[in-house]
Protein backbone atom coordinates (compact mmCIF):
# COMPACT_ATOMS: atom_id res chain seq x y z
CA UNK A 1 0.00 0.00 0.00
CA UNK A 2 1.16 3.40 -0.70
CA UNK A 3 2.30 5.95 1.95
CA UNK A 4 -0.79 8.11 1.16
CA UNK A 5 -3.52 5.12 1.10
CA UNK A 6 -2.07 4.45 4.52
CA UNK A 7 -2.27 7.82 6.07
CA UNK A 8 -4.41 8.48 8.74
CA UNK A 9 -5.91 11.28 6.89
CA UNK A 10 -6.64 8.68 4.12
CA UNK A 11 -8.10 6.23 6.27
CA UNK A 12 -9.94 9.11 8.19
CA UNK A 13 -11.70 10.14 4.63
CA UNK A 14 -12.64 6.51 3.94
CA UNK A 15 -14.58 5.91 7.73
CA UNK A 16 -16.04 9.32 6.86
CA UNK A 17 -17.25 8.85 3.68
CA UNK A 18 -19.21 5.83 4.90
CA UNK A 19 -20.93 7.98 7.53
CA UNK A 20 -22.23 10.03 4.26
CA UNK A 21 -23.97 7.09 2.67
CA UNK A 22 -27.34 8.58 3.86
CA UNK A 23 -26.31 11.85 2.93
CA UNK A 24 -28.67 14.51 1.61
CA UNK A 25 -27.49 17.86 0.25
CA UNK A 26 -31.23 18.79 0.05
CA UNK A 27 -32.07 18.25 3.70
CA UNK A 28 -28.52 19.38 4.68
CA UNK A 29 -29.84 23.05 2.87
CA UNK A 30 -33.15 22.54 5.17
CA UNK A 31 -31.16 21.71 8.45
CA UNK A 32 -27.94 24.73 8.13
CA UNK A 33 -29.43 28.08 6.72
CA UNK A 34 -26.05 29.30 7.22
CA UNK A 35 -24.29 26.11 4.72
CA UNK A 36 -23.51 28.92 1.76
CA UNK A 37 -21.97 31.53 4.41
CA UNK A 38 -20.22 28.51 5.87
CA UNK A 39 -19.14 27.14 2.52
CA UNK A 40 -17.86 29.86 0.13
CA UNK A 41 -15.42 32.13 -0.11
CA UNK A 42 -14.73 35.35 -1.87
CA UNK A 43 -11.31 36.83 -3.78
CA UNK A 44 -12.71 40.41 -4.42
CA UNK A 45 -15.89 39.94 -6.91
CA UNK A 46 -14.64 36.07 -7.63
CA UNK A 47 -16.84 34.02 -5.81
CA UNK A 48 -17.02 30.12 -4.65
CA UNK A 49 -19.57 28.83 -3.85
CA UNK A 50 -18.90 24.99 -2.68
CA UNK A 51 -22.08 24.55 -0.27
CA UNK A 52 -23.52 22.10 -2.86
CA UNK A 53 -21.12 19.14 -2.69
CA UNK A 54 -21.10 16.15 -0.21
CA UNK A 55 -19.43 17.66 2.47
CA UNK A 56 -20.26 18.16 5.97
CA UNK A 57 -18.72 20.31 8.70
CA UNK A 58 -16.46 17.21 9.22
CA UNK A 59 -15.81 16.87 5.62
CA UNK A 60 -13.35 19.43 5.21
CA UNK A 61 -10.79 19.59 7.88
CA UNK A 62 -10.24 16.11 7.45
CA UNK A 63 -9.56 16.69 3.82
CA UNK A 64 -7.26 19.71 4.75
CA UNK A 65 -5.28 17.22 7.10
CA UNK A 66 -4.69 14.84 4.07
CA UNK A 67 -3.30 18.31 2.45
CA UNK A 68 -0.75 19.15 5.27
CA UNK A 69 0.24 15.26 5.61
CA UNK A 70 1.05 15.45 1.91
CA UNK A 71 3.03 18.59 2.65
CA UNK A 72 1.19 21.15 0.38
CA UNK A 73 2.38 24.24 2.06
CA UNK A 74 5.95 23.10 1.74
CA UNK A 75 5.59 22.36 -1.91
CA UNK A 76 3.84 25.06 -2.98
CA UNK A 77 7.16 27.19 -1.37
CA UNK A 78 9.28 24.64 -3.44
CA UNK A 79 7.14 25.79 -6.53
CA UNK A 80 7.00 29.83 -5.85
CA UNK A 81 10.83 29.93 -4.89
CA UNK A 82 12.08 27.97 -8.32
CA UNK A 83 13.06 24.49 -6.77
CA UNK A 84 13.44 21.59 -9.43
CA UNK A 85 9.98 20.38 -8.50
CA UNK A 86 9.68 18.98 -12.21
CA UNK A 87 12.87 16.63 -11.54
CA UNK A 88 12.30 14.04 -14.65
CA UNK A 89 13.33 17.11 -16.70
CA UNK A 90 15.45 18.81 -13.99
CA UNK A 91 13.33 21.87 -14.14
CA UNK A 92 11.89 24.54 -12.30
CA UNK A 93 7.84 25.19 -12.27
CA UNK A 94 8.22 29.10 -12.40
CA UNK A 95 4.90 30.48 -14.07
CA UNK A 96 4.01 32.31 -11.67
CA UNK A 97 7.53 34.28 -12.29
CA UNK A 98 5.81 35.36 -14.98
CA UNK A 99 3.48 37.29 -13.10
CA UNK A 100 5.20 38.20 -9.88
CA UNK A 101 6.99 40.52 -12.39
CA UNK A 102 4.36 42.68 -13.10
CA UNK A 103 5.00 43.50 -9.06
CA UNK A 104 8.08 45.81 -9.17
CA UNK A 105 8.68 45.24 -5.24
CA UNK A 106 9.13 41.82 -5.49
CA UNK A 107 12.36 40.20 -4.17
CA UNK A 108 14.61 38.84 -7.03
CA UNK A 109 14.42 35.42 -7.88
CA UNK A 110 16.70 33.83 -8.59
CA UNK A 111 16.98 30.32 -10.65
CA UNK A 112 20.56 29.14 -10.87
CA UNK A 113 22.16 32.72 -9.28
CA UNK A 114 20.31 34.27 -12.22
CA UNK A 115 17.27 36.73 -11.18
CA UNK A 116 14.46 35.79 -13.70
CA UNK A 117 12.20 38.70 -12.98
CA UNK A 118 14.83 40.76 -14.93
CA UNK A 119 14.97 38.77 -18.01
CA UNK A 120 11.04 38.21 -17.99
CA UNK A 121 10.40 41.87 -17.66
CA UNK A 122 13.09 42.67 -20.82
CA UNK A 123 10.63 40.31 -22.73
CA UNK A 124 7.64 42.18 -21.22
CA UNK A 125 9.02 45.43 -22.41
CA UNK A 126 10.13 43.87 -25.91
CA UNK A 127 6.75 41.91 -26.28
CA UNK A 128 5.35 46.08 -25.74
CA UNK A 129 6.85 47.78 -28.22
CA UNK A 130 6.41 45.41 -30.93
CA UNK A 131 3.04 44.54 -29.99
CA UNK A 132 2.42 48.74 -29.96
CA UNK A 133 4.22 48.90 -33.19
CA UNK A 134 2.12 45.94 -35.09
CA UNK A 135 -1.24 47.17 -33.31
CA UNK A 136 0.18 51.23 -34.51
CA UNK A 137 0.23 50.53 -37.93
CA UNK A 138 4.22 51.18 -37.66
CA UNK A 139 5.40 48.00 -38.52
CA UNK A 140 4.52 47.15 -42.05
CA UNK A 141 4.46 44.15 -44.65
CA UNK A 142 6.38 43.70 -47.47
CA UNK A 143 4.40 46.04 -49.76
CA UNK A 144 4.07 49.11 -46.46
CA UNK A 145 0.76 47.91 -45.69
CA UNK A 146 -0.21 47.79 -42.00
CA UNK A 147 -0.80 44.17 -40.42
CA UNK A 148 -4.84 43.43 -40.08
CA UNK A 149 -4.68 39.77 -39.19
CA UNK A 150 -2.06 38.01 -37.09
CA UNK A 151 -1.59 33.99 -37.11
CA UNK A 152 -0.65 31.90 -34.12
CA UNK A 153 0.98 28.97 -35.79
CA UNK A 154 1.37 26.34 -32.71
CA UNK A 155 0.17 23.30 -30.58
CA UNK A 156 -0.72 22.29 -27.49
CA UNK A 157 0.47 24.69 -24.94
CA UNK A 158 1.64 26.71 -27.23
CA UNK A 159 -1.79 27.03 -29.04
CA UNK A 160 -4.79 26.59 -26.35
CA UNK A 161 -3.50 28.92 -23.91
CA UNK A 162 -3.68 32.07 -26.84
CA UNK A 163 -6.60 30.85 -28.17
CA UNK A 164 -8.82 30.40 -24.98
CA UNK A 165 -7.77 34.04 -23.73
CA UNK A 166 -7.91 35.75 -27.31
CA UNK A 167 -11.66 34.71 -27.55
CA UNK A 168 -12.68 35.51 -24.05
CA UNK A 169 -10.73 38.72 -24.14
CA UNK A 170 -12.23 39.36 -27.57
CA UNK A 171 -14.43 42.67 -26.28
CA UNK A 172 -11.53 44.82 -25.74
CA UNK A 173 -9.35 43.81 -29.01
CA UNK A 174 -9.08 46.25 -31.38
CA UNK A 175 -11.13 45.87 -34.60
CA UNK A 176 -8.18 46.51 -37.08
CA UNK A 177 -6.33 43.79 -36.04
CA UNK A 178 -7.70 39.81 -36.26
CA UNK A 179 -6.17 37.08 -34.59
CA UNK A 180 -6.37 33.19 -35.80
CA UNK A 181 -5.05 29.89 -35.21
CA UNK A 182 -3.32 27.12 -36.91
CA UNK A 183 -2.28 23.77 -34.92
CA UNK A 184 -3.59 20.86 -36.64
CA UNK A 185 -0.98 19.42 -39.07
CA UNK A 186 -4.01 18.25 -40.81
CA UNK A 187 -3.74 20.99 -43.65
CA UNK A 188 -7.20 21.67 -43.90
CA UNK A 189 -6.51 23.83 -40.59
CA UNK A 190 -3.71 25.97 -42.74
CA UNK A 191 -5.75 25.77 -45.80
CA UNK A 192 -8.53 27.51 -44.64
CA UNK A 193 -7.08 30.30 -42.89
CA UNK A 194 -4.48 30.94 -45.53
CA UNK A 195 -7.91 31.56 -48.06
CA UNK A 196 -8.91 34.30 -46.18
CA UNK A 197 -6.01 36.17 -45.36
CA UNK A 198 -4.43 38.81 -48.03
CA UNK A 199 -0.43 38.11 -47.63
CA UNK A 200 0.53 41.79 -47.57
CA UNK A 201 -1.29 42.64 -44.34
CA UNK A 202 -0.78 39.26 -42.54
CA UNK A 203 1.86 38.88 -39.76
CA UNK A 204 2.92 34.81 -38.60
CA UNK A 205 3.68 33.70 -34.66
CA UNK A 206 5.50 30.76 -35.20
CA UNK A 207 4.65 29.62 -31.38
CA UNK A 208 6.91 26.67 -30.17
CA UNK A 209 8.90 26.40 -27.44
CA UNK A 210 11.05 23.43 -28.49
CA UNK A 211 11.00 24.54 -32.66
CA UNK A 212 10.95 20.93 -33.25
CA UNK A 213 7.33 20.09 -32.98
CA UNK A 214 6.43 18.48 -36.03
CA UNK A 215 3.25 19.87 -36.43
CA UNK A 216 4.07 23.52 -36.23
CA UNK A 217 6.69 23.64 -38.33
CA UNK A 218 5.45 21.70 -41.00
CA UNK A 219 2.21 24.71 -40.84
CA UNK A 220 5.29 27.58 -40.58
CA UNK A 221 6.72 26.44 -43.38
CA UNK A 222 3.35 25.61 -45.73
CA UNK A 223 3.10 30.01 -44.21
CA UNK A 224 6.24 30.68 -45.27
CA UNK A 225 6.15 28.89 -48.93
CA UNK A 226 2.63 30.81 -49.64
CA UNK A 227 3.88 34.34 -48.50
CA UNK A 228 7.12 33.68 -50.84
CA UNK A 229 4.62 32.75 -53.83
CA UNK A 230 3.05 36.52 -53.61
CA UNK A 231 6.60 38.13 -52.10
CA UNK A 232 8.95 36.88 -53.87
CA UNK A 233 11.74 37.62 -51.77
CA UNK A 234 13.41 35.85 -48.94
CA UNK A 235 14.41 39.38 -47.45
CA UNK A 236 10.80 40.39 -46.99
CA UNK A 237 10.11 36.84 -44.27
CA UNK A 238 11.51 39.33 -41.51
CA UNK A 239 8.45 41.45 -41.96
CA UNK A 240 5.95 38.88 -41.70
CA UNK A 241 7.18 35.88 -39.87
CA UNK A 242 8.36 36.44 -36.12
CA UNK A 243 9.04 33.45 -33.59
CA UNK A 244 8.37 32.47 -29.72
CA UNK A 245 10.79 30.03 -28.33
CA UNK A 246 13.21 28.94 -26.37
CA UNK A 247 15.47 27.57 -28.78
CA UNK A 248 17.02 30.80 -30.82
CA UNK A 249 19.36 28.36 -33.43
CA UNK A 250 16.75 26.71 -34.40
CA UNK A 251 14.56 29.92 -35.01
CA UNK A 252 17.18 31.43 -37.04
CA UNK A 253 17.75 27.64 -39.73
CA UNK A 254 14.16 28.16 -39.99
CA UNK A 255 14.94 31.65 -41.25
CA UNK A 256 13.91 33.88 -38.73
CA UNK A 257 15.39 36.49 -37.91
CA UNK A 258 16.96 36.09 -34.07
CA UNK A 259 15.65 40.04 -33.74
CA UNK A 260 12.27 38.80 -34.09
CA UNK A 261 12.26 36.25 -31.78
CA UNK A 262 10.62 36.30 -28.10
CA UNK A 263 12.14 34.66 -25.62
CA UNK A 264 10.99 32.55 -22.96
CA UNK A 265 12.90 29.71 -20.15
CA UNK A 266 12.77 25.62 -20.41
CA UNK A 267 11.00 26.72 -16.33
CA UNK A 268 7.62 27.79 -18.17
CA UNK A 269 5.79 24.58 -19.24
CA UNK A 270 4.68 24.38 -22.43
CA UNK A 271 0.44 24.16 -21.11
CA UNK A 272 1.23 26.68 -18.49
CA UNK A 273 2.83 29.03 -21.32
CA UNK A 274 0.33 31.86 -22.04
CA UNK A 275 1.84 33.97 -19.62
CA UNK A 276 5.16 34.08 -21.23
CA UNK A 277 6.00 35.52 -24.90
CA UNK A 278 3.86 32.28 -25.87
CA UNK A 279 0.81 35.13 -24.88
CA UNK A 280 2.28 37.90 -27.93
CA UNK A 281 -0.82 36.53 -30.16
CA UNK A 282 -2.93 37.58 -26.66
CA UNK A 283 -0.73 41.30 -26.56
CA UNK A 284 -1.15 41.94 -30.27
CA UNK A 285 -5.15 41.18 -30.08
CA UNK A 286 -6.00 43.29 -26.96
CA UNK A 287 -2.72 45.00 -26.73
CA UNK A 288 -0.27 45.33 -24.25
CA UNK A 289 -2.06 47.38 -21.12
CA UNK A 290 -4.62 44.31 -21.12
CA UNK A 291 -1.96 41.48 -21.68
CA UNK A 292 -0.34 42.78 -18.24
CA UNK A 293 -3.70 43.08 -16.52
CA UNK A 294 -3.79 39.15 -17.19
CA UNK A 295 -0.77 38.90 -15.71
CA UNK A 296 -1.50 41.03 -12.54
CA UNK A 297 -5.16 38.79 -12.54
CA UNK A 298 -2.81 35.46 -11.95
CA UNK A 299 -0.39 37.19 -9.50
CA UNK A 300 -3.37 38.26 -6.91
CA UNK A 301 -4.34 34.23 -7.51
CA UNK A 302 -0.58 33.64 -6.27
CA UNK A 303 -1.07 35.61 -3.69
CA UNK A 304 -3.60 34.53 -2.54
CA UNK A 305 -2.80 30.81 -2.61
CA UNK A 306 0.58 31.31 -1.63
CA UNK A 307 -0.49 33.27 2.08
CA UNK A 308 -4.49 32.50 2.77
CA UNK A 309 -4.74 29.76 5.17
CA UNK A 310 -5.47 26.29 3.67
CA UNK A 311 -8.72 26.79 5.14
CA UNK A 312 -9.25 29.81 3.43
CA UNK A 313 -8.05 29.38 0.40
CA UNK A 314 -9.20 28.66 -2.88
CA UNK A 315 -7.30 26.60 -5.05
CA UNK A 316 -6.83 24.15 -2.17
CA UNK A 317 -10.70 24.25 -1.53
CA UNK A 318 -11.68 22.84 -5.41
CA UNK A 319 -8.71 20.58 -5.02
CA UNK A 320 -9.70 18.95 -2.23
CA UNK A 321 -13.42 19.04 -3.31
CA UNK A 322 -12.04 17.31 -6.79
CA UNK A 323 -10.25 15.00 -4.83
CA UNK A 324 -12.92 13.89 -2.57
CA UNK A 325 -14.71 12.65 -5.35
CA UNK A 326 -11.71 11.00 -7.61
CA UNK A 327 -10.94 9.09 -4.24
CA UNK A 328 -13.64 8.47 -2.30
CA UNK A 329 -16.75 8.74 -4.72
CA UNK A 330 -15.05 7.02 -7.95
CA UNK A 331 -16.04 9.70 -10.04
CA UNK A 332 -13.94 9.38 -13.18
CA UNK A 333 -14.93 12.56 -14.95
CA UNK A 334 -15.05 15.96 -14.33
CA UNK A 335 -17.51 18.58 -16.13
CA UNK A 336 -16.22 22.13 -16.65
CA UNK A 337 -19.12 24.27 -17.44
CA UNK A 338 -18.68 28.33 -18.75
CA UNK A 339 -22.00 30.39 -19.08
CA UNK A 340 -20.60 32.52 -21.01
CA UNK A 341 -19.94 32.16 -24.74
CA UNK A 342 -17.09 34.26 -24.74
CA UNK A 343 -15.14 31.44 -22.50
CA UNK A 344 -15.85 28.56 -25.41
CA UNK A 345 -12.29 27.17 -25.05
CA UNK A 346 -11.68 27.60 -21.47
CA UNK A 347 -12.68 23.34 -20.67
CA UNK A 348 -10.71 22.80 -23.53
CA UNK A 349 -7.70 24.88 -22.33
CA UNK A 350 -7.98 23.07 -19.26
CA UNK A 351 -8.68 19.68 -20.27
CA UNK A 352 -5.24 19.78 -21.57
CA UNK A 353 -4.00 21.28 -18.33
CA UNK A 354 -5.43 19.05 -16.31
CA UNK A 355 -5.24 15.30 -18.07
CA UNK A 356 -1.67 16.11 -19.46
CA UNK A 357 -0.71 17.43 -15.96
CA UNK A 358 -2.07 14.60 -13.56
CA UNK A 359 -2.77 11.88 -15.99
CA UNK A 360 0.21 9.71 -14.35
CA UNK A 361 0.11 6.34 -12.82
CA UNK A 362 3.45 6.66 -11.52
CA UNK A 363 4.15 8.34 -8.04
CA UNK A 364 7.55 10.83 -7.51
CA UNK A 365 9.32 7.62 -6.26
CA UNK A 366 8.23 5.80 -9.55
CA UNK A 367 6.47 3.57 -7.87
CA UNK A 368 2.62 2.66 -9.63
CA UNK A 369 0.01 4.44 -7.73
CA UNK A 370 -2.92 2.35 -5.82
CA UNK A 371 -5.55 5.12 -5.61
CA UNK A 372 -7.14 6.85 -8.85
CA UNK A 373 -5.55 10.01 -9.95
CA UNK A 374 -6.51 12.69 -12.60
CA UNK A 375 -10.20 12.58 -13.78
CA UNK A 376 -11.11 12.99 -17.20
CA UNK A 377 -12.44 16.64 -17.86
CA UNK A 378 -14.92 17.66 -20.59
CA UNK A 379 -17.82 20.38 -20.63
CA UNK A 380 -18.10 22.92 -22.63
CA UNK A 381 -20.55 25.95 -22.51
CA UNK A 382 -24.02 26.57 -20.48
CA UNK A 383 -26.97 26.71 -22.03
CA UNK A 384 -25.91 24.25 -25.51
CA UNK A 385 -24.76 21.10 -22.87
CA UNK A 386 -28.41 21.66 -21.18
CA UNK A 387 -29.98 20.54 -24.27
CA UNK A 388 -27.14 17.92 -25.39
CA UNK A 389 -25.32 15.76 -22.12
CA UNK A 390 -26.47 17.31 -19.14
CA UNK A 391 -29.13 14.45 -19.33
CA UNK A 392 -26.65 12.13 -18.18
CA UNK A 393 -25.07 14.57 -15.33
CA UNK A 394 -29.06 14.29 -14.13
CA UNK A 395 -29.75 11.26 -14.32
CA UNK A 396 -27.53 8.92 -15.85
CA UNK A 397 -25.35 6.06 -13.38
CA UNK A 398 -22.13 8.09 -12.90
CA UNK A 399 -21.83 11.05 -10.42
CA UNK A 400 -20.25 13.70 -12.28
CA UNK A 401 -18.90 16.82 -10.55
CA UNK A 402 -19.08 20.02 -12.15
CA UNK A 403 -18.14 23.64 -11.94
CA UNK A 404 -20.42 26.17 -13.14
CA UNK A 405 -18.87 29.48 -13.98
CA UNK A 406 -20.88 32.94 -14.77
CA UNK A 407 -20.01 36.87 -14.79
CA UNK A 408 -23.02 38.90 -12.74
CA UNK A 409 -22.44 41.27 -16.08
CA UNK A 410 -22.25 40.38 -19.35
CA UNK A 411 -19.79 41.95 -21.63
CA UNK A 412 -22.61 41.72 -24.63
CA UNK A 413 -25.65 43.15 -22.95
CA UNK A 414 -28.79 42.21 -25.14
CA UNK A 415 -31.93 42.46 -23.86
CA UNK A 416 -32.61 39.72 -21.74
CA UNK A 417 -30.15 37.05 -23.01
CA UNK A 418 -27.83 37.56 -19.77
CA UNK A 419 -30.32 37.20 -17.04
CA UNK A 420 -32.21 34.15 -19.21
CA UNK A 421 -28.33 32.80 -19.15
CA UNK A 422 -27.92 32.98 -15.44
CA UNK A 423 -31.39 31.81 -14.68
CA UNK A 424 -30.54 28.75 -16.57
CA UNK A 425 -26.91 28.48 -14.48
CA UNK A 426 -28.53 28.94 -11.39
CA UNK A 427 -31.61 26.60 -11.93
CA UNK A 428 -29.05 23.69 -13.14
CA UNK A 429 -27.26 23.84 -10.00
CA UNK A 430 -30.07 23.69 -8.06
CA UNK A 431 -31.78 20.90 -9.86
CA UNK A 432 -28.92 18.73 -9.86
CA UNK A 433 -28.31 19.18 -5.88
CA UNK A 434 -32.48 18.97 -5.13
CA UNK A 435 -33.65 16.56 -8.22
CA UNK A 436 -37.30 15.69 -8.20
CA UNK A 437 -38.89 12.86 -5.33
CA UNK A 438 -41.64 10.74 -6.77
CA UNK A 439 -43.67 12.59 -4.30
CA UNK A 440 -43.51 15.73 -6.41
CA UNK A 441 -43.54 14.45 -9.57
CA UNK A 442 -46.74 12.71 -9.09
CA UNK A 443 -47.87 15.66 -7.79
CA UNK A 444 -47.02 17.48 -10.97
CA UNK A 445 -48.48 14.99 -13.04
CA UNK A 446 -51.63 14.60 -11.46
CA UNK A 447 -52.01 18.25 -11.54
CA UNK A 448 -51.58 18.16 -15.51
CA UNK A 449 -54.50 16.11 -15.09
CA UNK A 450 -52.64 12.83 -16.35
CA UNK A 451 -54.95 9.46 -15.43
CA UNK A 452 -53.56 7.21 -12.88
CA UNK A 453 -52.34 3.95 -14.79
CA UNK A 454 -50.44 6.71 -17.34
CA UNK A 455 -48.66 8.07 -14.24
CA UNK A 456 -47.37 4.73 -13.27
CA UNK A 457 -45.66 4.35 -16.64
CA UNK A 458 -44.26 7.53 -17.17
CA UNK A 459 -43.57 8.17 -12.90
CA UNK A 460 -40.30 6.20 -12.32
CA UNK A 461 -38.55 8.67 -15.63
CA UNK A 462 -39.16 11.82 -13.75
CA UNK A 463 -37.46 11.23 -10.45
CA UNK A 464 -34.69 12.95 -9.73
CA UNK A 465 -32.28 11.65 -7.32
CA UNK A 466 -30.47 15.11 -7.03
CA UNK A 467 -27.75 14.92 -4.63
CA UNK A 468 -25.16 15.87 -7.54
CA UNK A 469 -22.27 17.91 -6.50
CA UNK A 470 -21.74 21.45 -8.25
CA UNK A 471 -19.50 24.36 -7.78
CA UNK A 472 -20.41 27.66 -8.44
CA UNK A 473 -18.26 30.29 -9.90
CA UNK A 474 -19.26 33.94 -10.17
CA UNK A 475 -17.76 36.79 -10.95
CA UNK A 476 -18.51 40.52 -11.64
CA UNK A 477 -17.60 40.85 -15.47
CA UNK A 478 -15.10 39.04 -17.31
CA UNK A 479 -11.85 41.64 -17.60
CA UNK A 480 -7.94 40.30 -18.17
CA UNK A 481 -7.74 40.58 -14.23
CA UNK A 482 -10.36 38.47 -13.36
CA UNK A 483 -9.53 35.54 -16.61
CA UNK A 484 -6.18 35.78 -15.16
CA UNK A 485 -7.34 34.71 -11.46
CA UNK A 486 -9.21 32.43 -12.78
CA UNK A 487 -6.62 30.59 -15.04
CA UNK A 488 -4.33 30.52 -11.95
CA UNK A 489 -6.99 29.29 -10.10
CA UNK A 490 -6.92 26.05 -11.61
CA UNK A 491 -3.56 25.66 -12.29
CA UNK A 492 -3.30 26.15 -8.67
CA UNK A 493 -5.91 23.54 -8.10
CA UNK A 494 -4.06 21.24 -10.50
CA UNK A 495 -0.45 21.48 -8.07
CA UNK A 496 -2.16 20.80 -4.86
CA UNK A 497 -3.60 17.62 -6.42
CA UNK A 498 -0.39 16.64 -8.03
CA UNK A 499 1.30 16.86 -4.48
CA UNK A 500 -1.11 15.16 -2.83
CA UNK A 501 -1.51 12.27 -5.45
CA UNK A 502 2.26 12.61 -5.37
CA UNK A 503 2.86 13.04 -9.12
CA UNK A 504 5.31 15.19 -11.04
CA UNK A 505 2.57 17.19 -12.62
CA UNK A 506 4.72 18.97 -14.97
CA UNK A 507 6.27 16.43 -17.04
CA UNK A 508 4.17 14.89 -20.31
CA UNK A 509 6.20 11.20 -21.40
CA UNK A 510 2.84 10.37 -22.45
CA UNK A 511 2.69 12.58 -25.35
CA UNK A 512 6.44 11.11 -27.07
CA UNK A 513 5.35 7.69 -27.76
CA UNK A 514 3.00 8.67 -30.16
CA UNK A 515 5.36 11.73 -31.64
CA UNK A 516 8.21 8.60 -32.14
CA UNK A 517 5.92 6.17 -33.69
CA UNK A 518 4.59 8.89 -36.36
CA UNK A 519 8.10 9.81 -37.13
CA UNK A 520 8.74 6.08 -37.76
CA UNK A 521 6.24 5.59 -39.97
CA UNK A 522 6.35 8.89 -42.01
CA UNK A 523 8.92 7.54 -44.32
CA UNK A 524 6.89 4.31 -44.89
CA UNK A 525 3.92 5.76 -46.24
CA UNK A 526 6.31 7.55 -49.54
CA UNK A 527 6.95 4.11 -51.58
CA UNK A 528 4.38 1.55 -52.80
CA UNK A 529 5.73 -0.99 -51.05
CA UNK A 530 3.62 -3.27 -48.64
CA UNK A 531 4.69 -2.52 -45.01
CA UNK A 532 5.21 -5.45 -42.82
CA UNK A 533 7.54 -3.76 -39.52
CA UNK A 534 4.17 -3.32 -37.23
CA UNK A 535 1.40 -5.89 -36.05
CA UNK A 536 -0.98 -7.20 -38.01
CA UNK A 537 -3.41 -4.53 -37.82
CA UNK A 538 -0.76 -1.41 -38.00
CA UNK A 539 0.49 -3.26 -41.12
CA UNK A 540 -3.29 -3.92 -42.28
CA UNK A 541 -4.51 0.28 -41.75
CA UNK A 542 -1.17 1.44 -43.46
CA UNK A 543 -1.27 -0.53 -46.41
CA UNK A 544 -5.27 0.04 -46.69
CA UNK A 545 -4.51 3.66 -46.98
CA UNK A 546 -1.47 3.28 -49.62
CA UNK A 547 -3.74 1.37 -51.64
CA UNK A 548 -6.50 4.02 -51.49
CA UNK A 549 -3.85 6.79 -52.13
CA UNK A 550 -2.15 5.32 -54.95
CA UNK A 551 -5.78 5.74 -56.82
CA UNK A 552 -5.76 9.02 -56.38
C1 LIG B 1 2.46 21.09 -22.78
C2 LIG B 1 3.04 20.14 -23.67
C3 LIG B 1 2.63 20.27 -25.12
C4 LIG B 1 3.42 21.33 -25.88
C5 LIG B 1 3.23 21.09 -27.38
C6 LIG B 1 3.92 22.11 -28.22
O1 LIG B 1 2.73 21.21 -21.63
O2 LIG B 1 4.40 20.12 -23.49
O3 LIG B 1 1.27 20.51 -25.30
O4 LIG B 1 3.02 22.61 -25.51
O5 LIG B 1 3.67 19.80 -27.70
O6 LIG B 1 5.28 22.10 -27.96
P1 LIG B 1 6.20 23.24 -28.51
O7 LIG B 1 5.78 24.52 -27.91
O8 LIG B 1 7.60 22.85 -28.12
O9 LIG B 1 6.02 23.27 -30.00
Amino acid sequence: MSQLTQSSAWQALQKHRQSLLQFSLREAFVSDPKRFERFSLRLDDLLLDYSKNLITQDTMPLLMELARQAKVEAWREKMFSGEKINFTENRAVLHTALRAATDTRHPPLRVEKSDVLTGIRHVLEKMRLFSNSVRNGVWRGYTGKPITDVVNIGIGGSFLGPLMVCQALQPYSSPKLRAHFVSNVDGADIATKLALLDPETTLFIIASKTFTTQETLMNARSAKEWLLSHANDQKQVAKHFVALSTNAKLVTDFGIDPSNMFEFSDWVGGRYSLWSSIGLSIALYVGMDKFEELLIGGYDMDVHFREAPLEQNMPVIMALIGLWYRNFFDATSYAILPYDQSLESFMAYFQQADMESNGKSVDRQGNAVDYETGPVLWGGTGTNGQHAYYQLIHQGTQMIPADFIAPARSQHPIGEHHATLLSNYFAQAEALMKGKTAAEARAELESSGMDAAAIEILLPHKVFAGNKPTNSIMFDLLTPRTLGRLVALYEHKIFVQGIIWNLNSYDQWGVELGKQLAAHIQPELRGAETVTSHDASTNGLINYYKSLARKS
